[in-house]
């Protein structure tokens, strides 16, 4: 039997465990990817495992979520990236070089090869057939120490792609579609691979926006064949000879398939809160509209950038709209002036905003109160704009450039002549704002620099025989990380002081959150389904960690965050019976013996309740917990 692409770069990287659907495997990582906001606990960890260099065959390390330096905490971050780079053999990509994803896929993705990022989006990568996944800082800190990341074998859903888009729908529609079909937990436990002939009909900027959107739904990552498209792209970045074909045997069986008819998908947009609450661009027509942000790592392509300019040549931005553009990386800022379009959109009265994450984050250009915010990104959760009230829209860049124009959600096929945009054959690219990582007799003498803002890790304890405590806190379905540790201007800055950003656990849910639970010693989290869905960031594991919080009861999980729970040494349990969720209320007395981790069995004791549990933990991650986290197993492991 043949293989599916993903597996087939599974086998060719695996080190432990044998490919059965669920069980636990360890693949080794040729690539790492971090960013700012993740990256700084990523390495203070790294550093804490004591080795000399990196690894791997290529780690790189991106400034561009947090850089609005408002005061000295994101200038010291950046300046502690920097020596870390130079001192353990890291590329650099400072500050204005570009969005993460976007950059890695211009100038490092590489069919066939492994990346692990600390960023939920790292699978953008697949739209070049790397096998790319998101994971939090501390699986990256030991990819970078050459240990292996382990996940269970995912199922591949096998997207069958037939037929062409039609003007006015690009990839954006293609996974909003997905996520229509799929929504935010369908893609749980899977990695979505596209084949078919209608692949071929897909830009390679337009299949890294929808693997990069795949995050969505929950999937492990989504894959596209590397074919004569990438290649070409390859080529106009310079870097053809790193192209090799990858795709799928003729005979491969994919564990499930869906159809995906290219010429059958009109516009789409994602409504508030959710990138699964889809709907045809059709139903919310006449919608008025007060901002319109291009850009993220999700459509600041070239491809992205030029139909936006494109289409409003000549015109102007509505008055009442407020429309801005960030570019995903230098290389395309060059293009776009070398081809005149950064005029095209300064003259339609576009803000031109730095490349880098920006409003995706909430860095910045907060929507006004109760506005509605028209957005090319892949996240709307509620608040996450700065603005807990704003209604944001999730649409394709030519649905962005269409309403910008119009002041209301408009649909593009109502603009004549779109035309596909056409790659440049040769992208003047611009490499100034990297770093090349020093050679190994020099890097030793490198000082690493820290800022006050750089804190020292908090200490992790082996788990003890039991758990007590109150439930801190009862979250229902779809609990994001942005609930759970928000990001945003305010926030992020404080990414490498974990007493500090501690405060704002929970803070738009349940802001006293952080105070109950010093004062209460600790204790448990209690939620519903795809609990920690979102980002990455382990801050949502190791801020509630520093907090007391002991175990985290739910019925399901989003992958990234319950790996980060077990890095951290947090018990992430679900429900034997989901319907017991319902027993247990905020401020419960719960106790927890945890013995060998069989049979566990939850007293909720002012009830006189016992409520079984479940954990899917492997043996690895068993000895994990017990140990108190991957830190200090890592560290007995590396002695
Ligand atoms: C996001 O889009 O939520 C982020 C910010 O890029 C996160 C990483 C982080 O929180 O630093 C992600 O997607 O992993
Ligand atoms: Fe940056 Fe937004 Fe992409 Fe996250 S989703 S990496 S914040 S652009």
């Amino acid at each position: 039997m043949g293989l599916t692409l993903a597996q087939r770069i599974l086998k060719e990287h695996l080190v432990e465990g044998t490919e059965k659907i669920g069980d636990s495997i360890a693949i080794r990582m040729d690539h790492t990817l971090t960013q700012d906001a993740t990256g700084t606990m990523a390495y203070l960890q790294f550093e804490a495992m004591g080795l000399d260099r990196v690894q791997t065959d290529l780690s790189v390390s991106f400034i561009d979520h947090n850089m609005l330096q408002t005061d000295f905490m994101n200038a010291d971050d950046h300046l502690y990236l920097q020596s870390i780079a130079q001192r353990y053999g890291i590329t650099l990509s400072k500050a204005g070089n570009g969005i993460c994803h976007q950059v890695f896929f211009e100038r490092f993705a590489r069919p066939g090869k492994t990346l692990i990022g600390s960023d939920s989006h790292t699978p953008t990568a697949g739209g070049m057939g790397q096998l790319a996944i998101g994971a939090g800082g501390l699986d990256v800190a030991v990819a970078m120490a050459g240990g292996p990341f382990e996940l269970k074998y995912p199922k591949i859903m096998g997207i069958k792609v037939t037929g062409k888009l039609t003007p006015g729908v690009s990839g954006k529609d293609v996974i909003l579609e997905v996520l229509r079909r799929l929504d935010v937990k369908g893609g749980r436990g899977y990695i979505l691979e596209y084949f078919g002939p209608g692949v071929s009909n897909l830009s390679v900027p337009d299949r890294a926006t929808i693997t990069n959107m795949g995050t969505e739904t929950g999937a492990t990552t989504s894959i596209f064949p590397s074919d004569e498209a990438t290649k070409a792209y390859m080529e106009a970045m310079g870097r053809g000879d790193q192209w090799i074909e990858m795709k799928a045997d003729s005979d491969a069986v994919y564990d499930e398939v869906l159809d995906l008819d290219l010429s059958k998908i009109e516009p789409l947009v994602a409504r508030p809160h959710s990138p699964g609450n889809v709907s045809p661009v059709r139903e919310l027509l006449g919608t008025r509209v007060n901002q319109v942000c291009v850009g993220s790592c999700t459509n600041s392509s070239y491809r992205d950038l030029m139909t936006v300019a494109n289409m409003v040549k000549g015109k102007k931005v509505h008055q009442d709209v407020s429309a801005t553009i960030s570019p995903g990386s230098r290389t395309i800022i060059k293009e776009m002036i070398r081809t005149g379009a950064y005029s095209d959109l300064v003259e339609a009265g576009f803000r031109i905003l730095e490349s880098g994450c920006g409003p995706c984050i909430g860095m910045g250009l907060a929507p006004s109160s109760g506005a509605v915010s028209v957005r090319t990104f892949n996240r709307n959760f509620e608040g996450r704009s700065g603005t807990k009230d704003a209604q944001v829209y999730l649409v394709s860049p030519e649905v962005a450039a269409a309403t910008a124009l119009k002041g209301e959600m408009a649909d593009p096929r109502e603009f004549k002549g779109i035309e596909p945009v056409r790659e440049p054959s040769r992208y003047s690219t611009d490499d100034n704002l990297f770093v090349a990582p020093l050679p190994p007799e020099e890097a030793g003498g490198v000082v690493i620099v820290r800022g006050p803002n750089i804190k020292p890790l908090p200490a992790f304890h082996p788990l003890p025989e039991k758990e007590e405590g109150e439930v801190l806190i009862k979250v229902g379905d779809n609990i994001t990380t942005d609930h759970i540790m928000p990001a945003g201007a305010k926030i992020l800055p404080l990414r490498s002081n974990i007493p500090k950003i501690s405060e704002f656990v929970f803070n738009s849910v349940d802001p006293g959150f952080p105070k109950r639970a010093i004062e209460k010693g600790g204790g448990f989290i209690i939620g519903g389904e795809n609990y920690g869905q979102g980002s990455s960031r382990e801050h949502a594991a190791l801020a509630p960690k520093y907090l007391g919080v002991k175990a985290v009861i739910v019925r399901s999980f989003a992958r990234i965050h319950r790996a980060n729970l077990v890095n951290f040494g947090i018990l992430p349990l679900t429900f034997k019976d989901p319907a017991d969720l319902d027993l247990i209320e905020m401020g419960d007395r719960l106790k927890l013996v945890i013995g060998d981790l069989s049979d566990l069995v939850l007293e909720v004791e002012n009830k006189g309740l016992k409520i079984p549990l479940l954990h899917d933990l492997s043996e690895r991650e068993i000895e994990v917990m017990k140990q108190g986290g991957t830190l200090n197993y890592t560290r007995s492991q590396l002695s």
